[in-house]
């Protein structure tokens, strides 16, 4: 494939990816599902950054969303219920040059994960996390999950939610070496794949929180801001998501915010009505774990050996 440069000249690409390069399974999520729109934003953010397949990797643990790597032609990784991220950590430090990214739900991320989710902020090692929070445990069947709102009837709360829901956003934002925070929104393609855009194109840990329907165990949860768009705050700025003009007609409230201002960003975060999507947090000089971390990872085995006997001769007795 080649395709003509503004200065004229050719641009010879050895291979080129379509979207279908990036094409797994034929996706099972129930019709209407908001997985699907970040399934194709994905899909067109890799064709569009011409990601060979066999260098990107799909990490996630157990849920709907969680099927996620099934769906994309790349290396895939279906771990286990809040692993997702220790796996893509593990990745990303022996194998730095891959593309990783994690596809994780609320209940995955923010309850039986939050450990790791904790760390892996800290350790700021350059991937692309997604969080797909529709405010339920949908895999399951509805339970309460951290993020279902107060009052929301499931199975485990057939009388309404009892707890205030978990504010994902002002968590992240408070981890020691947290560089890249943005919130958006399935039922908005554009937004959406800027977002994407942004946070793959960011070194360092992207943590992207998708307020995703799930129309078949929470209807409720995400109707009103998909209806109203004036119930949501797009956050603006030159350093922000970059989004075309016409965009911005569509969201009657807007806010300039700009992105390094981390108090700020906690400010905007902890009001969680009319609901903030855009670029909160950024900061690209936080040091990245793999790149501390990645001393003698080339080393021959044989001299990894060596090394290892004399340590164990220093502790002989
Ligand atoms: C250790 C463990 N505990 C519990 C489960 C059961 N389980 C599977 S998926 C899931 C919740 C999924 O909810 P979420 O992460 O929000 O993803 P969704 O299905 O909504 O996309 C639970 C509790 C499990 N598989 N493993
Ligand atoms: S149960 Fe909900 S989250 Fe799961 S596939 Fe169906 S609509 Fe999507």
């Amino acid at each position: 494939m080649f395709g003509l440069k503004a200065d004229w000249s050719l641009d010879i690409h050895e291979r080129y990816f379509t979207i279908g390069d990036y094409a797994g399974g034929e996706a099972r999520w129930c019709p209407g599902c908001g997985d699907h729109g970040i399934l194709v934003a994905l899909q067109r953010i890799c064709r569009d950054e011409q990601l060979p397949p066999e260098k990107s990797v799909m990490v996630s643990g157990i849920g709907c969303s969680s099927r996620f790597p099934h769906y994309m032609g790349t290396y895939g990784f279906h771990g286990l219920h809040g692993r997702a991220l220790p796996v893509a950590c593990g990745i990303k430090s022996r194998r730095p040059e891959l593309d990783v990214w994690v596809a994780t739900g609320d209940g995955d991320c923010f309850s039986i994960g939050t450990a790791h989710w904790i760390h892996a902020i800290r350790y700021n090692m350059d991937i692309t996390v997604l969080v797909f929070d529709n405010g339920v445990y949908g895999l399951t069947k509805k339970q309460t999950s951290p993020t279902s709102p107060l009052g929301l009837k499931t199975n485990t709360h057939p009388g309404g939610a009892v707890l205030a829901a978990h504010n994902p956003l002002t968590v992240t934002l408070g981890i020691t070496n947290v560089s890249f925070v943005a919130q958006t929104i399935d039922w908005n393609p554009v937004h959406l794949h800027a977002t994407l855009k942004a946070a793959h194109a960011h070194k360092g840990l992207s943590f992207v929180r998708i307020l995703q329907r799930c129309p078949v165990y929470a209807p409720t949860v995400l109707q009103e801001p998909q209806n109203d768009p004036s119930q949501l705050l797009l956050l603006t700025h030159d350093k922000g998501i970059g989004v075309e003009k016409n965009l911005l007609r569509s969201f009657p409230n807007q806010r300039q915010h700009d992105p390094s201002e981390l108090a700020t960003a906690w400010q905007i975060a902890v009001e969680t009505l009319p609901i903030p999507i855009g670029l909160l947090y950024h900061n690209p000089d936080v040091p990245r774990y793999e790149e501390l971390s990645s001393q003698g990872k080339d080393m021959p085995i044989e001299e990894k050996l060596d090394a290892l006997e004399r340590i164990f001769d220093r502790l002989a007795v």
